[in-house]
């Protein structure tokens, strides 16, 4: 069974953060152990939410009261995403690090959320220039949406060919493996949504069906998948087309249902056998 630390935030209503990864990691055999960044009402896409960001100093004590209990060895991978404030990206390096001491074999899993093409740039001042700056650099694996992957790498994505130069380019800045996540359009169809993987072995890519709707927390839901599958698995396009049959499925259900929020619950057994199998081809 693999272990996995997840620092991400929490919502009390609805999943987003950690709210969205812990519980579809546990369902997929995944031990985890959060430690928590915010601790809101709800998720910031209400555009109103209550609660409180969580001190950089308290989220090290977290970090550390784990450590003192002489069990950071065991841990397979460090998975973070939405960050409140650059003084929490900076413990979350501290962390990485002290992760990677106590098992070298440890990845760090990133995902640099900041924004996406319906809400443009909704992290805070200060944290996507941390991440391009600070982040890049130290993490294994990331998974931008194509608008973070375009802000990472300041570069446009009109075709396939751009999108996979682009992955291409964050590689060659540190992480061996890039999951662009949200590709719509560019050079293929309207109705498809891609995720585009790249590593050492090659690019692959998973087409999906476009839902008519937005969703919050999808892109938490598909870097915890995608990290429970890499460490199954350590092969992107298996990974990749795990993710994508998951993350459909659950999408799918939530949308039948009509619910603002991930049915993470309700439709637990797609974590485990979802209704819809893709799979993903090699680019
Ligand atoms: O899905 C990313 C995310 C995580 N955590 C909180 C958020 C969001 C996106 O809006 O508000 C609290």
């Amino acid at each position: 069974m693999a272990t996995v630390v997840s620092i991400q935030s929490a919502v009390a209503y609805g999943h987003a953060g950690n709210s969205s990864a812990v519980f579809p990691l546990q369902r997929s055999g995944v031990d985890v152990w959060p430690v928590y960044t915010v601790n809101f009402s709800n998720h910031t896409g209400y555009g109103a939410w209550r609660g409180p960001l969580i001190p950089a100093d308290d989220v090290s004590e977290v970090v550390r009261g784990i450590d003192e209990r002489g069990v950071l060895g065991q841990v397979d991978a460090l998975l973070c995403g939405y960050q409140g404030t650059p003084e929490v990206g900076r413990v979350i390096l501290d962390t990485a690090a002290l992760i990677r001491q106590r098992n070298p074999d440890a990845v760090f899993c990133a995902d640099p959320v900041m924004g996406d093409v319906d809400r443009g740039f909704y992290a805070r001042p200060g944290i996507p220039e941390f991440w391009r700056d600070h982040v890049v650099e130290r993490a294994d694996i990331m998974t931008p949406n194509l608008f973070e992957l375009e802000f990472l790498t300041g570069r446009s994505t009109a075709t396939t060919a751009d999108v996979l130069a682009a992955a291409e380019a964050l590689r060659a800045r540190g992480p061996r493996v890039v999951v662009v996540t949200s590709v719509v359009g560019a050079d293929a169809s309207d109705d498809v949504m891609r995720m585009i993987g790249v590593g050492p072995d090659g690019a692959w890519q998973v087409e999906t069906p476009v839902l008519d709707r937005k969703f919050t927390g999808s892109g938490d839901l598909t870097t915890a998948m995608f990290l429970a599958h890499w460490l199954r698995t350590r092969d992107v396009g298996e990974a990749l087309g795990a993710t994508a049959s998951i993350v459909y499925s659950v999408l799918e259900a939530t949308t039948a249902a009509g619910h603002p929020e991930l049915r993470l619950v309700a439709d637990q057994d797609d974590i485990v056998s979802p209704r819809f199998r893709f799979t993903a081809e090699r680019l």
